[in-house]
Formats: structure tokens, sequence, C-alpha cells
């Protein structure tokens, strides 16, 4: 067996092909379900550090998992590049050069494909692979594991790594079968791209994918009709080159990088200020907030430290922000509508961007707020809402979002002991321990899934964090010569209180409509998913738990 260390050493070059699955091999220690971050981190944990024989299997065709899918105009990271990447590798970390500030969609991938081929990890994973049902045969302690063609492959272990937002949302709008212009979903965008050059293109939806795409569909659309439902805050991303200087920066600080990642409680790699909005006058707030304006980005909401904690902090910035919409905005009525937003700031998915309010300025762009007039019906030549009012377009384009979090599990026919559906299980919502395992379901790992930090941390220390833990806790299992672990009752019972109590110290759980909740899937159980108690404290948890023995876990 190899040792981390060894295992390490190896170059990709060098890497032993015994290891290769052979097409028609069907049993193996692990599946490992997508081919994103976490699905690439896991085998490389699993197959390179603990010898086990692991596969992935990914639906797309290439490695990226969310990056595969969301190639729509505008598409980038909101988080920092040096902070948006692996951090398990000093020498990965140190030799690739990020481009720009955030990441476009394109660079992602490259990075990813660049880790992939790093550590010779595509011999390990069978694209154009979705896998449809798996089911956990208790005599066997193995998963059963059926893929859309029909492949059958068995493991001991099953990890998803399937991401938080990866089954795309289109609303059930009357008539979109009768549309005869053509339509796309910006999480399923077509890999040749589409050109809006000349035509009427509507936008529907306004969260952080909207606010990235309106203003580059808007250069080369002939009009722009955006939808919006909740008016959104958005505070400018600043996206610009990085200077070798910057990038020199980051090779040279990787370790006091890395312990920031890992200490904050989002997951970046910047600090979130140790002072209350009430500890400065308003002239110093203002100041303060005009600063953190300029810097931009993310990092606009750690200006201070109880924005999502109390609401009258959080008005400040809310009012700020609103303020800076109406500056930007020429035309009165559609600063209006886009200042009207009715829940805390960063209390849903905070956005940034790049000219998005500026948009609104160009004459091919227009606002709707389906709000007031909602859309009522998808015609053959467009949009109509209740007032009657017909919006004539060439191009639909749904940035309506996913079924976040819960939806990329269940649309899988996952079922675990006496072949209870996750489905069922999860009937009231999610319910597991540590956002890892459910009960009922032995040897299932689920990285980032509800009740993790995951979207409300920076992704990669997130999913870092998870696949550590589940390494370490399959490495136990090996040397204790344990066959099965499985999230007791009495623990799922217990951290599931543990994500409410954490959720209800903020603002987060008062907005009626965010997909935190699942409220933009229509019958979907509203329940607050992920753990918002911070990814440091997370950590801590989860390492006090492997520390005491695998505690609320039954080992046998
Ligand atoms: P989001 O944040 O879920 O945004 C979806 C948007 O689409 C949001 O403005 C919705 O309004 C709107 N929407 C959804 N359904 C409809 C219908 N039926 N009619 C009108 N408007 C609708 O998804 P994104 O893709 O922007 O972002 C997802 C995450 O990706 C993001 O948070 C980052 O983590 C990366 P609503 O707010 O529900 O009223």
């Amino acid at each position: 067996m190899a040792t981390a260390k060894t295992a390490r050493k190896k170059s990709p070059q060098r890497a032993p092909t015994r290891k290769a699955p052979a097409r028609k091999q069907s049993a193996f220690d692990a599946l490992i379900i997508g081919a994103g971050f976490s699905g690439l981190y896991q085998l490389y944990c699993l197959r390179d550090r603990l010898d086990l024989s692991a596969l992935v299997l990914e639906a797309g065709d290439g490695v990226g998992g969310t990056w595969y899918w969301n190639r729509y105009p505008g598409a980038r990271c909101d988080s920092e590049s040096h902070s948006y990447c692996f951090t398990f590798d000093e020498k990965l970390y140190k030799e690739w050069q990020w481009s720009e500030r955030y990441p476009g969609h394109a660079e992602v991938r490259r990075y990813l494909n660049h880790v992939a081929d790093r550590f010779d990890l595509k011999r390990s994973i069978r694209f154009g692979t979705r896998v449809t049902a798996a089911h956990y045969d208790e005599a066997a302690n193995r998963w059963q594991v059926t893929t859309e063609a029909g492949e059958r492959l068995t493991a001991k272990f099953l990890i998803t790594a399937v991401g938080c937002l990866s089954t795309a949302n289109v609303p059930n709008i009357p008539g979109l079968d009768s549309f005869k212009g053509r339509w796309v979903h910006t999480g399923q965008w077509p890999h040749e791209g589409v050109d809006f050059t000349g035509k009427r293109v509507g936008l529907i939806g306004t969260g952080s994918t909207g606010i990235q795409a309106t203003p580059v569909i808007a250069e080369t659309a002939k009009h722009l009709t955006v939808f919006q439902r909740t008016p959104n805050y958005s505070v400018p991303a600043r996206n610009v080159p990085l200077t070798a200087e910057f990038q020199r920066y980051v090779r040279e600080n990787y370790p006091e990088l890395a312990r920031t990642m890992r200490r904050t409680p989002n997951g970046h790699a910047f600090v979130i200020e140790d002072r209350s909005v009430f500890d400065v006058t308003p002239e110093e707030r203002q100041a303060i907030y005009e600063a953190a304006w300029e810097v931009g980005g993310l990092q606009f909401r750690a200006a201070f430290r109880d924005l999502l904690a109390d609401k009258a902090a959080n008005d400040t910035a809310a009012d700020f922000i609103k303020s800076k919409i109406r500056q930007v905005v020429k035309d009165k009525a559609t600063a209006e509508k886009l200042a009207n937003i009715d829940h805390p700031y960063a209390a849903k998915r905070p956005p940034i961007d790049t000219d998005y309010f500026e948009a609104f300025n160009r004459d091919n762009v227009a606002l709707v707020d389906v709000r007031a007039d909602p859309i009522e019906a998808i015609t053959a030549t467009g949009i109509r809402t209740r007032s009657g009012t017909e919006y004539p377009l060439d191009i639909i384009v749904f940035a309506t979002g996913f079924d976040a979090m819960t939806g990329p599990l269940l649309r899988m026919d996952i079922r675990g002991r006496d072949g209870l559906p996750l489905a069922e299980a999860w009937k009231a919502g999610p319910r597991n321990y540590l956002g890892l395992q459910v009960a009922g379901f032995p040897n299932l790992f689920t990285i980032t899934g509800p009740g993790s930090p995951s979207v409300l941390c920076n992704m990669p220390v997130a999913i870092e964090q998870h696949v550590d833990w589940i390494t370490g806790c399959i490495a136990h299992m090996r040397a204790n010569r344990v066959e099965r672990i499985e999230a007791r009752p009495e623990a799922v019972e217990r951290w599931v209180e543990q994500v409410n109590i954490a959720a209800n110290a903020t603002l987060l759980p008062q907005v009626p409509h965010s997909w935190y909740l699942g409220a933009n899937i229509p019958g979907k159980p509203r329940v607050f998913m992920p753990y918002a108690g911070g990814m440091a404290r997370f950590r801590a948890i989860c390492d006090g738990v492997a520390a005491r023995g695998y505690e609320g876990f039954a080992l046998s």
C-alpha cells in the first residue's frame, strides 16, 4: 500500500498504470459522482493517497463540474482567483498563475484540466456517464450504481461530488413549448455559444447569473429586456488583470493565504473586520462603505462584523447600496425598480458585477418588474405579462437558478437500507449529520451536502475540508477493520438542530424567496439548508467528531 508520502511524490508520467480501471471493470472500492473540484480532489485522495480502486462517473464530457455547464456570457467566479483553487498541494498552488482578479469560466476549466492532467486523474474518470440510480445492498455492504446507459457498477463507498448548483431550474411557465424562437438556461449553456447579434433577447432572473450576463448580452443584442422578480443588491467586482507583482505576492504568501482561508468564516483570503456598524460615527461608516465599494467584491460584506446578524446594522449597508444604484442609473423609474429591494443585504447570495446597473443606461436595455406585472405566458413570439403586455423576443435566456443543494442528489434514485429512497428520507427537507451522511445510508458520503457550509463559503475551501474529512474517515475505517459507517439518527437530530440554531443567529432565514430555503422551487420543503455557523467553526466540529472516535456515527 502506498503511503501518503510516497504517493504524493509520484509524477503523473510515472504513476503506475495498474490503477487505471479497465473499461469493463465494474467493482470498485469507491465510486465518486462528479468531476468538478470535489470529485477531482476526492479521486486524488482515495486513489493516490489511500491506494483504493476509485472511479469517477461524470455526466459531462470533460472535467469542471459547475464550470463545465455554466458557460453563459459573463460567467465568472465571484471568489478571487488566488482563493478559488486547491491549497492541498503547495507546488500546485504556486505553479498555476491566474490572469485576472476573478477567473472567467474558461480559465477555471483550464485550471481544473491542469489539475486533472498534473495528477493523471482523467484515466480514472468515465465521462459522458450520468448516474441515474444508486441502491445500497445491505447483505453485500455495497452500493449498486446504475448509469443512464444501463451500465451497472458496485462499490463499498459511494461519494457524491455533484455540486450544490447543478440542477437547472427552468420555471414552468405556460407556453414555453410554443415559443418559435430559441431558449436557453444559463446553467446548460451551449458550448458553441449563442449569437445575440441583431436579436431581441429576454432574460429572466436577476440573481448572480442574470447580473453577470446582462451587461455582456447587452453588448451584442439588438435589444435586451430584463425580467426582474426580486430586485437585488450588487457591488462592483472591480475585476482587473493581475499584475506580475500580485502574482508574485500570491506565490510568496501561500502559507499565510491558505491559513487565512481556513480560519475565516467564509473561506476567503480576507478577514471580516472586527468592528460593529455602530462602533463608528455615521461619517466614518460612510467613508468605510465608500472605501469598500472601491475595493469591490464580496469583501464589501466584511466591512463590519454584524452586517448579517443585526437588521439595523444591515440597513446601513442596504441604504448605501441603494443610494449607489440611484446614482448610477439615470432613468428615475428604472432606478427605483432596481433599488426597491425588500430583503437585507447579503441575506440572499450577494452578487457582484461588472457594469450591471450601468447596463440600464444603454438605449437597448429595458427592465420589466414582473413582481408588479407577473409573467403570464410564453407565446410563439415572446413573453406576455398579466397586464396583457407582449414583449416580442427572438431568444429567451433563463437565468432562473437551480434546484439548489438537494436537487442534484434527489434527481438520482438513491436508496439506502431496506430500499428507503432518499427522497422519502428527506420529504420534509434534508436531514443529515455534518452535511456528510444520512442515517440509513451507510458508506454514502455527500461532499458539501446540505447541512454543511458549502454555498455560504468559498467553495474550494469547503470542498477540501469535506474531502479531507472523508478521506481521513475511510483511512480510519481501514486501519480499524471497520466495514460500515453510518450516521446515528440521534446525531442527525442534534445536527439539524445545530443547523437551525446557526441559521437563526443570522438574518439569512428571514428572506422568504431565497434558494437557501428552497423557496425558488414550487413544492420544495422550506428548510434553511446550508450551515451558517461559519467554516472555521464547522471544521473544528468535524475535527472534534473524528478525534472522539467518529462520535455520532455507528461503525461496524
Ligand atoms: P438565483 O440566485 O436563484 O437567481 C435566479 C433568479 O431568477 C432570481 O432573480 C429569481 O427570482 C428569478 N426567477 C426564478 N424563477 C423565476 C420565474 N418563474 N419568474 C421570474 N423570475 C424568476 O440563481 P443564479 O443562477 O443567479 O445564481 C445561483 C448561484 O450561482 C449564485 O448564488 C452563486 O452562488 C452562483 P426570485 O429571487 O426567486 O424572486
